[in-house]
């Protein structure tokens, strides 16, 4: 593993850098981007983030709008990844890892494939904002509110507003840092979760109304078809969060939704572990996916009856292996 001084001296000496993130972007991955770009800036680098073809979901727009390209520009670049955990799902433009100089790969993902010439991947880390901040903070960059803001919004998002199992103390170290710097949590949360379309309430009624559960509860999903789209008239982002719910459920070990693709050709796949007894991430990597052990995916142009089958056995594996705990006289 590479040190952030490391990644910093390539930065310095390169003519200049094109930040990408995940497909799908969620928080972590624009705020991670966009606080990346913003902050090399503020160094006198010369940096760009770019985002090829992937709609940003619209409660995200106001951080990313007039913030993102959608090509890589003139000229030799250094290319920074944050918060990706492969190559295969970056959402850069085709050819961007090979048209780099240098790849260099800052991401918080237990299973990274280490894709980069220089690799600084910590598991441990709440999101990857947190860790672009730490590269910052190594290049001396004084932060002003609109980065603090994107890191913020890394912070807030993948801690899941600060109650995930992975809110540790630097999170909340990281949190009073960011708000001291002008970051106002409250405005924050209104442009993130609050002014919600009613196509995507409609779209959740229409999820959750056909949730299965399966494994004697162990397993709880739900499936979103196009025609759900179109019934719900909602967006694509709109489907986030559902798994949330599906989550939360009382005895539920792992959760899945299953989203048909908008040409209907494939499906997108959520996992979310509840307890954390069984970790989603390798299911997800059966599935040709990857993530967190609580939160990972997969896409497949499998049918939703075969990706089932696939989830199946992943937890049954896992029950195997592991005892899972079960709520007491629940089963
Ligand atoms: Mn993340």
């Amino acid at each position: 593993m590479s040190t952030y001084a490391e990644v910093a001296a390539a930065i310095r000496a390169a003519p200049r850098v094109v930040v990408i993130s995940h497909e799908n972007p969620d928080g972590d991955a624009l705020g991670s981007l966009i606080g990346a770009a913003g902050g090399l800036r503020l160094a006198g680098v010369d940096a760009r983030a770019v985002i090829a073809d992937a709609p940003v979901p619209r409660e995200y727009r106001w951080l990313a709008d007039g913030e993102v390209q959608t090509d890589v520009g003139e000229g030799a670049y250094l290319l920074l990844a944050v918060d990706c955990g492969s190559e295969r799902r970056i959402a850069g433009p085709a050819g961007v890892i090979d048209g780099a100089s240098v790849v260099i790969n800052v991401d918080h993902h237990h299973d990274n494939t280490l894709f980069g010439a220089i690799n600084v991947v910590d598991g441990g880390a709440p999101c990857a904002s947190i860790m672009v901040c730490e590269l910052l903070d190594e290049l001396g960059v004084s932060l002003d509110r609109p980065t603090a803001t994107a890191l913020y919004v890394g912070l807030v998002t993948d801690t899941g507003r600060f109650q995930y199992s992975n809110t540790t103390p630097a999170a909340f170290a990281f949190g009073a840092r960011l708000t001291a710097l002008g970051v106002e949590p409250g405005a924050v949360f209104a442009r993130l979760y609050e002014g919600v379309p009613a196509g995507r309430v409609r779209l959740h009624g229409r999820a959750l109304a056909g949730l299965v559960l399966e494994l004697d509860g162990l397993l709880a999903y739900a499936v979103l078809t196009r025609a759900d789209f179109a019934a719900a008239d909602a967006e694509e982002s709109a489907a986030d969060g559902v798994i949330e719910t599906v989550r939360a459920i009382e005895g539920v070990e792992v959760a899945a939704v299953i989203r048909e693709t908008p040409d209907g050709a494939a499906h997108k796949v959520s996992l979310r572990s509840g307890s954390g007894a069984v970790d989603v991430s390798a299911i997800a990597r059966s599935g040709g996916g990857g993530g967190h052990p609580r939160a990972a995916g997969f896409a497949s142009d499998r049918g939703v009856e075969a990706i089932l089958a696939l989830v199946r056995e992943g937890v049954s594996v896992h029950r195997r292996r592991a005892t899972l705990p079960l709520a007491p006289g629940t089963r």
